[in-house]
């Protein structure tokens, strides 16, 4: 093999090897228990890098949905309230299983993740 090919090689795998571990943020996902039909109800994140340092300036969305369901996905565009918090507000019509569909793209780092969460109707009122 010569030596250009070898070194391409290299560093293909060098690139492919820090575009894996760069990738590494550790998200929270807050909800609450419950929601109240008709009224927004916050979905909130709290991003870290890998050095346990709050995320800021990301651009965040997410993208919730329920499994086996084609009714009404709820898309949210996430805003910063500081200190690696992303506030979005969801209106949900329906009570179950959710799966929210995390994109963050971070100083040209994207990124994207999964979390499940459960809720119930809200009743108490
Ligand atoms: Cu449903």
């Amino acid at each position: 093999m010569n030596k250009k090919l070898t070194s391409l090689i290299i560093s293909l795998i060098i690139i492919l090897i820090t575009g894996c571990s760069s990738n590494n943020f550790e998200i929270k996902l807050v909800t609450p228990k419950s929601f109240t039909p008709g009224q927004s109800t916050p979905i909130q994140l709290k991003i870290l890098d890998r050095d346990g340092k709050p995320v800021k300036g990301a651009e965040v969305s997410v993208k919730l949905d329920m499994q086996g369901m084609s009714h009404g996905d709820i898309s949210m565009k996430m805003q910063e309230t500081g200190n690696g918090v992303y506030v979005g507000q969801a209106k949900f019509e329906m009570e179950g299983d959710y799966t929210a569909a995390i994109k963050i793209d971070y100083n040209g780092e994207k990124w994207l993740g999964e979390k499940r969460f459960s809720i119930v109707y809200n009743h108490a009122q």
